[in-house]
């Protein structure tokens, strides 16, 4: 597929220093889209709707989603890495391996990632290897689908419900960003997770 190469200046927060040349928020190598129905049998597949729905940078902005890039093959990209996680304030970061031979209870690991759930925490990662997807609600609840690929970040927010499938390589290797206690429990969608203070507080900050 043809790279698409969304652009929005972050020096308008003056965020970025002076390598401004290579951090940019929405520009992602492969659009989102809106997908067809998935399950976990087809969901390693691209899961397209016919024809085609590209997802605009203003539906994954309605919904608090925020996705960029780092060059993991520039000399320079620790700089780029400690740039995001001061950006977004994260203290901590450790590496996850979703790789078939190497994870023990492999399966159960992807229904656990493919089950549409939420978090108290916002969800940040890195791609450094291999292909995934990150499905979250649009404004509207129907899923978009981001794919991910190495140098790819998604910024995902607490309370948002979403969900992540390897491709059918099933390798990805992605650092996860956090502070100090991260909350990983997953509330899987259901009339308990709807109920979660973060969950409320997530509606209202994009209804805002
Ligand atoms: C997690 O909780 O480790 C995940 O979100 C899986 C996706 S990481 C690419």
């Amino acid at each position: 597929m043809a790279a698409v190469r969304k652009h929005m200046d972050l020096n308008t927060e003056g965020l970025l220093g002076n390598r401004m040349d290579v951090l940019w928020l929405f520009h992602i190598e492969e659009m989102a889209y809106f997908m067809a129905n998935a399950t976990r049998e087809n969901c390693q597949d691209e899961c397209r709707l016919s024809p085609n729905r590209d997802a605009a940078e203003e539906d994954l902005k309605k919904i608090g989603v925020e996705c960029t890039k780092v060059d993991f093959d520039d000399a320079n990209v620790q700089e780029d890495l400690d740039r995001l996680i001061k950006k977004y304030d994260m203290n901590f970061h450790d590496e996850v391996h979703i790789c078939r031979e190497t994870m023990p209870n492999f399966d159960e690991k992807l229904n656990i990632f493919f089950e549409e759930h939420l978090h108290d925490d916002a969800e940040l990662r890195v791609i450094k290897h291999g292909v995934g997807y990150f499905d979250v609600r649009g404004k509207n609840e129907q899923w978009i689908r981001i794919p991910v690929r190495r140098g790819d970040f998604v910024f995902l927010p607490a309370g948002i419900y979403h969900r992540f499938t390897t491709d059918r390589s099933e390798d990805v290797v992605a650092l996860r960003l956090f502070r100090n206690n991260p909350k990983w429990t997953a509330f899987n969608r259901s009339e308990d997770g709807d109920k979660q203070p973060i969950r409320e507080q997530y509606l209202k900050d994009v209804s805002a």
